[in-house]
């Protein structure tokens, strides 16, 4: 869990041996006005709330080009039908309902229905993905039995990714049966339950990625990886898994393990088959770039640095040995000694420190979309993410990618009727005109459409805003 700003502040005072250390090794803050690029915007549709109580909590907007149509999700358990045009918004499935017994565990800031994602055969009859979706939810439920456990912690919950199959794809509700669980964590603190869930969606039918989920795995929560796991290759927390949801070689024999997964053919018992790239912290969004296949993945950091970083076979991202560029020392510190100094590990292509002034108290990267389209053409092949809480929209060049750092990133702001606003500001006006309390925080996640459109997504006003020029 992250800690207010003034309690590093305080630690540091009362421990010399820390004085050399800065809570922040970015001297110059984020560039507030230079650089800035401006958008418009639309409210492209709206999300329900549930029993009239909290916003929407949506993590995720994706098309589904089978069924030309887009699926939104709420994190205690809905799934919606969103039409391309925006003007009907539709509950497709709540994963959810008793009668499915999945129990989502939604309590808390972190925990809920984490993600989802249709197969690339989903409206393909005959294939074996016809019909298939799959899900990742934290769940009340708790048998004994678990693929992975921590070895430590105090099992708080679990966390599962399902399958469900519908048998008419293109049908406005799910009519399918209950789902098939493939994999179980057991989840050792509250925080960290992350992430994604996605097919590679450049990946062409016959390829050897195509038809592999891949998983964003957090390191399981509290602070500073306190159970090592994201460097120890014998567990499947803190990292990005890749499996085939099809597939039948796994220990538990309920999906498969791609053969060209970078600890398949080690010779080494020890290292995990599921495992795509290690050393990650709490992986919740990750995006490709449609020009190259790049991957990035936006990783929350401590109590210090936010990063954005590559994914490659078998990368190690550095968590819990690097916060971003530099060495982790505890929640209060990292080491400016040698940054970048171990060239076994990947490091951040772009990062910034929680303390920056466009900031809030709390801070959380999130990925982001990679631009290469020209409907918008101030954005055109830029790398775009976001900071969750504050709502700060960021980009850096995708075609010519930094090296760390937060000297590269710019922001994105909106107009509004003449206005330049912040997304918090957007929001917090709906709010009164909702005759709400005006938000505090945005919690900013980004959607992605059939022809790259780019949308807004918060958990505060339930609106969608689609980007125009
Ligand atoms: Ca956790
Ligand atoms: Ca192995
Ligand atoms: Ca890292």
């Amino acid at each position: 869990m992250k800690c207010a700003r003034f309690l590093a502040a305080v630690v540091l005072t009362a421990s010399p041996a820390l004085a050399q250390v800065p809570t922040d090794p970015f001297p110059t803050p984020i560039a507030a006005t230079e650089g800035v690029i401006k958008v418009n915007f639309v409210e492209f549709a709206t999300l329900p709330d549930l029993g009239g109580q909290q916003p929407s909590r949506p993590m995720l907007l994706i098309d589904e080009p089978g069924t030309s149509r887009m699926f939104t999700n709420d994190m205690r358990g809905p799934i919606y039908t969103v039409s391309r045009d925006g003007k009907a918004v539709a509950l497709y499935l709540d994963i959810n309902d008793q009668k499915w017994a999945v129990n989502v565990n939604s309590s808390g800031n972190e925990r809920g229905f984490q993600s989802f994602a249709f197969h690339p055969h989903f409206n393909r009859p005959g294939a074996p993905g016809f019909g298939k979706f799959y899900t990742y939810t934290d769940t009340a439920n708790m048998p004994a039995v678990v693929d992975f456990k921590p070895n430590g912690g105090t099992h708080t919950h679990d966390a599962v990714l399902l399958e469900w199959t519908a048998k008419n794809p293109a049908g406005a509700t799910y009519d399918g049966g209950a789902p098939r669980e493939l994999m179980r964590f057991d989840q050792p603190f509250g925080n960290h339950n992350g992430g994604q869930l996605s097919f590679n969606p450049l990946a062409a039918p016959g390829s050897a990625d195509f038809g592999l989920l891949y998983m964003g795995s957090a390191d399981g929560g509290s602070g500073g990886d306190p159970l090592n796991l994201a460097q120890n290759l014998a567990s499947a927390f803190g990292k990005m898994l890749r499996i085939d949801p099809i597939g039948k070689n796994s220990a538990n024999g309920k999906y498969g393990i791609p053969k060209d997964n970078p600890y398949v053919n080690d010779n080494d018992p020890n290292t995990l088959g599921e495992i795509y790239a290690s050393g990650l912290r709490n992986p919740q969004r990750f995006a490709w770039d449609s020009r190259n296949g790049n991957l990035f993945v936006a990783d929350i950091g401590q109590n210090i640095v936010e990063e954005i970083s590559q994914i490659t076979r078998g990368a190690n991202l550095g968590w819990n040995k690097w916060e971003g560029s530099y060495g982790f020392i505890s929640r209060q510190a990292v080491s400016l000694e040698s940054p970048r100094g171990d060239a076994k590990m990947s490091y951040p292509l772009a990062e910034y420190g929680q303390v920056d002034p466009l900031l809030q108290p709390q801070s959380a990267v999130t990925m982001g979309v990679v631009y290469r389209r020209k409907e918008i053409p101030q954005l055109a092949n830029l790398l775009i993410f976001g900071d969750n809480p504050s709502g700060e929209v960021f980009y850096v060049s995708a075609d010519t990618l930094p090296t760390g750092g937060q000297d590269a990133i710019r922001r994105i702001l909106f107009n509004d009727k003449g206005e330049t606003k912040t997304l918090l500001q957007l929001i917090q006006a709906k709010n009164v005109a909702q005759g709400k309390t005006p938000s505090t925080r945005a919690d900013l996640r980004f959607g992605e459409g059939a022809n790259g459109e780019i949308f807004i997504l918060n958990k505060r006003d339930g609106v969608i805003r689609q980007l125009v020029r």
